[in-house]
């Protein structure tokens, strides 16, 4: 009989492109069907044929606690009630000004907006129109949304133009983008050495959760720091994923690294859209109604999604919340490279806060490069081994995982039961 999941995803195919709005990259890379969900409740998750998955990926990372917590979910019915949207301000954004500024300090001013790739690009325009310069910087592996600057992959030689890596990106505008290797130090002195006064601004994810999880190391984070400043560069922050997450203050919090700019999303949000970037007074006096750099948004502040943020905000500041988070997913992760060893499979993993890395090579990588020598073929055996034990892990080698303040112990020892059979089917063969 065909699963409703099944009859979902073929009619959805015909109107949707691949059937699917998020993620676009859907199960392209592991293969098979993506699951249609109906609920979620805490770390569970059930799709619509009524199956039920502890969730790793946390609507890709906002869910920071739990699916449907009770305090968010009331907030947002009583907000609604008030109507959905003015358009104009609200008390409730003043709010959220307020606890962005306490809790990550270098944003001395913000701008809400309504998704990451809005943050992102929001943030490069303002660098841009400060400093009166066009050349962005960004890294190998690191993704910033889909605004067609950040859409670049890097050229043959250190100076040469960035090509764009999506049809529809003018040349043009991918050629002020430089694209550098991730944790290469050598590479940034070279670069500003070259041509560092020309720089507007370097993007960076302080941890990357774009190419699996990869850590930065002090040494190139801190550089990164002193040629930005030296050279008048703006740096960026991109935190839509580490934020609230890695740390309570972020992973500028983390390495003890104060941007010039910071972009947030997902955990902000607590599930619903919203975006924010800010950072340094006199940058962000450049932004509209206030200066030159255009900036706007019908949705931008909305009301419900402010709340459903500032609540999740709110249960995050609990004592020892992101300290409890930690030490989950450090379970989650040292149960999981017990088994891959015991079971003979090579393996390694890693873990910042409550985010995650899972990698098919002997030791975890620190690179772009390094990301792409790791066992696909096993990922992909481990993914649907997982699945069909109802254990929902992000459908690529490729990206970090999540976990929750809800995951209890119980759902990681299920977990670590689920893998220890996966492992064993991967060296059996
Ligand atoms: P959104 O526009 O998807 O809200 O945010 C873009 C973005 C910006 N910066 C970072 C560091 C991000 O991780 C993201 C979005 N993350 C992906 C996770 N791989 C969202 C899911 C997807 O579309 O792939």
């Amino acid at each position: 009989m065909t699963s409703l999941n099944q009859t979902l995803f073929e009619k959805s195919s015909k109107l949707i492109p691949g059937g699917v709005n998020s993620p676009v990259r859907a199960f392209r890379s592991v293969g098979g069907t993506p699951i249609f969900f109906k609920k979620g409740l805490g770390s569970k998750l059930w799709d619509v044929d009524g199956k039920e998955y502890i969730d790793y990926i946390n609507s890709w990372g906002p869910m920071i606690v739990g699916h449907a917590h009770p305090q968010v979910i009331k907030a947002v019915q009583e907000v609604a009630a008030n109507s959905l949207s003015f358009g104009a301000p609200t008390g409730l954004e003043l709010e959220m000004a307020e606890l962005i500024n306490k809790l990550v300090p270098s944003m001395e001013q913000v701008r809400l907006v309504s998704s990451g790739t809005e943050a992102t690009m929001s943030a490069i325009r303002v660098a841009r129109g400060f400093t009166g310069r066009n050349k962005l910087v960004k890294f190998e592996g690191c993704y910033h949304g889909h605004s067609d600057a950040l859409l670049v992959k890097a050229g043959s030689g250190l100076l040469t133009f960035g090509e764009p890596s999506s049809a529809g990106v003018p040349a043009e505008v991918a050629a002020h983008t430089l694209t550098l290797e991730y944790n290469n130090t050598q590479s940034l002195k070279d670069l500003f050495a070259q041509i560092g006064d020309e720089i507007a601004c370097v993007i960076i994810e302080p941890v990357v959760g774009n190419m699996n999880l990869i850590v930065p190391t002090q040494e190139f984070l801190q550089t990164l720091r002193e040629l930005c400043t030296k050279h008048g560069a703006v740096l960026i922050f991109d935190e839509v994923m580490t934020g609230f997450r890695v740390a309570l203050g972020g992973a500028q919090a983390l390495y003890n690294i104060k941007p010039d700019m910071t972009t947030l999303g997902k955990v902000i949000g607590g599930g619903l859209p919203v975006g924010a970037f800010g950072g340094r007074k006199d940058i962000m006096q450049c932004l509209a109604p206030l200066g030159a750099v255009y900036q706007a948004g019908t949705l931008s502040g909305n009301p419900v999604a402010v709340t459903a943020g500032l609540e999740t905000l709110k249960l995050i500041q609990t004592p020892d919340f992101h300290a409890k988070l930690a030490a989950q997913t450090k379970k989650l992760v040292d149960g999981l490279v017990a088994a891959a060893k015991e079971a003979g499979v090579v393996f390694s993993a890693q873990s910042v806060g409550g985010m995650f890395g899972l990698y098919f090579s002997e030791k975890c990588p620190t690179s772009f490069a390094e990301v792409m020598q790791s066992n696909k073929e096993n990922f992909n055996k481990f993914f649907h081994s997982m699945l069909d034990a109802g254990i929902y892990l992000g459908p690529s080698a490729f990206e970090a995982g999540f976990v929750s303040a809800a995951h209890t112990d119980e759902d990681i020892a299920f977990t670590l039961k689920a893998a220890k059979k996966a492992f064993l089917s991967l060296s059996n063969h």
